[in-house]
């Protein structure tokens, strides 16, 4: 197949709108395997990951005296959670949703009405003064999860009166905070219309004025329903729903017609913990990558619709099958309360240093990384020669600099296997040289469920089993990097793609510059599964991160010894576990940036004296 993408025209902006994920509920957060996948998640380059929706945040909060002049709120527990996201450059979608001490039972009750504005505007300020203004404005606030099939235990006009008080109380705090909704579950269902015609031509509850803002709307479209089975998922039924909801809009309320759209539960099948080993598997991370195309081609070419933000819903803690950013091995815990995506009172006591959990890094996780070297510029791309629907393509560039492109190779049907051999031909390229990564997802790279089985599918792997999976999470390169010349502006690569994988091709000129030193170096501690203190390294690359060819992390245990480097493989992302044979009582760390070219930048030392537990 003939791929050939003309750098002579430029066909729009790509947003990177698929930066999110979610999980539910929000009492995970105080757990410390959900802070290691909160680090994982916030390891992306290039805030590949940035959003994090989570329902039920509110559950988290008490307060006592509402409804009087002395309300008193403890907001402590809420705090610990966001500052997870927080520390980790994640931003959150926040629900509204949740009951605080059990109050807000009848929103047509206009003292609770009344006190839930306040609530609302409270929290807002509180995450002002505790955040900074800059920093929650980017936060998206929404409604309650999924309010048209149960989740809501109101009727639809109190649902109504609690959107008001939202918007209302965000509005007395700032009137810059983004709010939307619904999250609706059911294509066009009875409270999608209802919240629409509300928030288009119906009276606030509050202000007696016609209509509603309504900064984003949000609904959920998954590819086939929950079923223990492996049904295949259905890519085209996600965008096609989508579609329907946006011409309803546009025909019933072209008020709206360019406001913020999203699907923040776009997962491919419905039941987040029904096992479906496809989920542990390449094939994840290449059907991911062709729903985000779809979106690109159907959704914002097709109909032009101010497309802002895709979210899987893949960020709870669970196995390989489970629909979940890392595979986790330890005694399961959370079953409960994630299967009832409610809150336990017990985890809100959880001792952070209890959990003994290993955790594998996922391909539709390290996809996440590729997505985010794509550029911010399209080209573009026409196949020749047997095109296939299963390959897709998204050209970019980034500056004049940098081109990137994606190819997938996805089948919906989950038993399928194949290959394409690819001639991607590149024309009209502005430089004469340039530096070729070639980063791929297949079965041989980036796999590490593979390398598990072949270990014989162990429930609790050995430490060295464990070791051997983590040299199979990283992104990785499919060949290394080498430099290209381009005869008259045009370069041909040729290339294998096995059904499912993911390939992300970069080229790069070289900048003048090396890069920069990573900052803010930091230390966690978490206990494995065999009472050896692991210790994760995390830094932040403020610089351009668009050249990196890996971050190494150096040890050394004492001052007087030298240090070495400990990451067996190369990583793109801005964290590494450290699991050491034996407990480590002193060490130092450092991180080494090491450019395509092999220019290197070096941090600043940190000790594990500040490893906090
Ligand atoms: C049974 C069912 C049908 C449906 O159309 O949507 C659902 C959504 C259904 C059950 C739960 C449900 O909750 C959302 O989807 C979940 C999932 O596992 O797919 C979770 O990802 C979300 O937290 C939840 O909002």
């Amino acid at each position: 197949m003939q791929i050939i993408v003309d750098y002579a025209h430029a066909i729009g902006n790509l947003k990177h709108f698929w930066n999110s994920t979610g999980f539910t509920p929000a009492s995970l957060l105080l757990n410390s395997d959900m802070r290691q996948n909160m680090t994982y998640s916030g390891s992306i380059p290039n805030s590949g990951l940035k959003y994090v929706r989570i329902h039920y945040l509110l559950e988290l909060v008490s307060g006592s005296g509402f409804g009087s002049d002395d309300v008193v709120y403890d907001w402590s527990i809420l705090d610990q959670a966001i500052d997870v996201l927080i520390e980790n450059n994640l931003i959150p979608i926040f629900e509204l949703m949740g009951n605080p001490s059990g109050y807000f039972n009848d929103m047509t009750d206009d003292i609770v009405a009344q006190v839930w504005r306040k609530f609302v505007r409270d929290l807002a300020v509180h995450y002002i003064d505790r955040y900074g203004l800059d920093n929650v404005r980017q936060w998206y606030f929404e409604t309650w999860n999924e309010p048209d099939i149960g989740w809501w235990k109101q009727d639809n006009i109190s649902f109504m009166i609690y959107y008001d008080g939202c918007s209302e109380g965000l509005k007395e705090a700032d009137p810059e905070l983004r709010l939307g909704g619904p999250g609706s579950a059911r294509t066009l269902s009875p409270l999608f219309r209802d919240f629409l015609a509300h928030c288009d031509t119906g009276t606030n509850y509050f202000t007696g004025e016609t209509g509603v803002r309504l900064d984003f709307i949000s609904v959920h479209e998954k590819g086939v329903r929950n079923s223990p089975e492996d049904l295949n998922p259905n890519s085209m039924l996600i965008t096609q729903q989508e579609i329907s909801a946006v011409k309803y809009i546009r025909e019933h309320h072209p008020r709206f017609a360019d406001t913020p759209f999203m699907n923040n539960e776009c997962d491919p099948q419905v039941g987040w913990k029904d096992f479906h080993s496809w989920r542990g598997r390449t094939y994840h991370a290449a059907i991911a990558c062709k729903i985000i195309h779809q979106h690109v081609l159907h959704l914002i070419d097709g109909l032009g619709v101010n497309y802002t933000l895709l979210s899987n819903d893949h960020g709870f803690m669970g196995e390989w099958g489970n629909r979940t950013l890392l595979a986790r091995f330890g005694d399961i815990e959370d079953q409960r309360a994630q299967a009832e995506y409610q809150t336990e009172q017990a985890d809100l006591q959880e001792d952070i240093s209890r959990r003994k959990f290993e955790a594998i890094k996922k391909p539709v996780l390290n996809v996440m990384a590729l997505l985010s070297l794509l550029g911010d510029t399209r080209y573009e791309a026409i196949y020749t020669e047997g095109e296939s629907d299963a390959i897709g393509v998204l050209a970019t560039a980034h500056d004049d600099n940098q081109v990137a492109i994606l190819i997938y190779h996805s089948q919906d049907k989950i038993i399928s296997c194949g290959n394409q051999s690819i001639k991607l031909t590149l024309n009209n390229l502005t430089f004469k040289k340039a530096r070729l990564a070639h980063y791929r997802i297949d079965h041989k790279h980036g796999n590490p469920f593979d390398m598990w089985e072949e270990q014989g599918a162990p429930r609790y792997p050995t430490q060295q089993q464990l070791t051997e999976l983590r040299r199979y999470q990283e992104p990785t390169l499919l060949e290394p990097v080498r430099d290209l010349m381009i005869d008259e502006d045009t370069v041909a690569l040729t290339f294998d793609m096995p059904l499912p994988s993911v390939s992300l091709i970069v080229l790069s000129v070289r900048p003048d510059n090396p890069p920069e030193a990573v900052t803010n170096l930091r230390l966690e501690h978490y206990n494995g599964l065999f009472d050896i203190n692991q210790i994760m390294v995390k830094w932040e690359d403020k610089s351009n991160t668009r050249f990196v060819q890996t971050y190494d992390v150096y040890f050394r245990p004492s001052s007087d010894s030298a240090f070495e480097r400990i990451n067996p493989v190369d990583t793109i992302c801005t964290c590494f576990l450290h699991v050491p044979s034996q407990t480590i009582t002193h060490g130092d760390y450092k991180v080494r940036t090491v450019d395509y070219w092999g220019r290197i930048a070096e941090s600043e030392i940190v000790s594990s004296g500040s490893v906090s537990k």
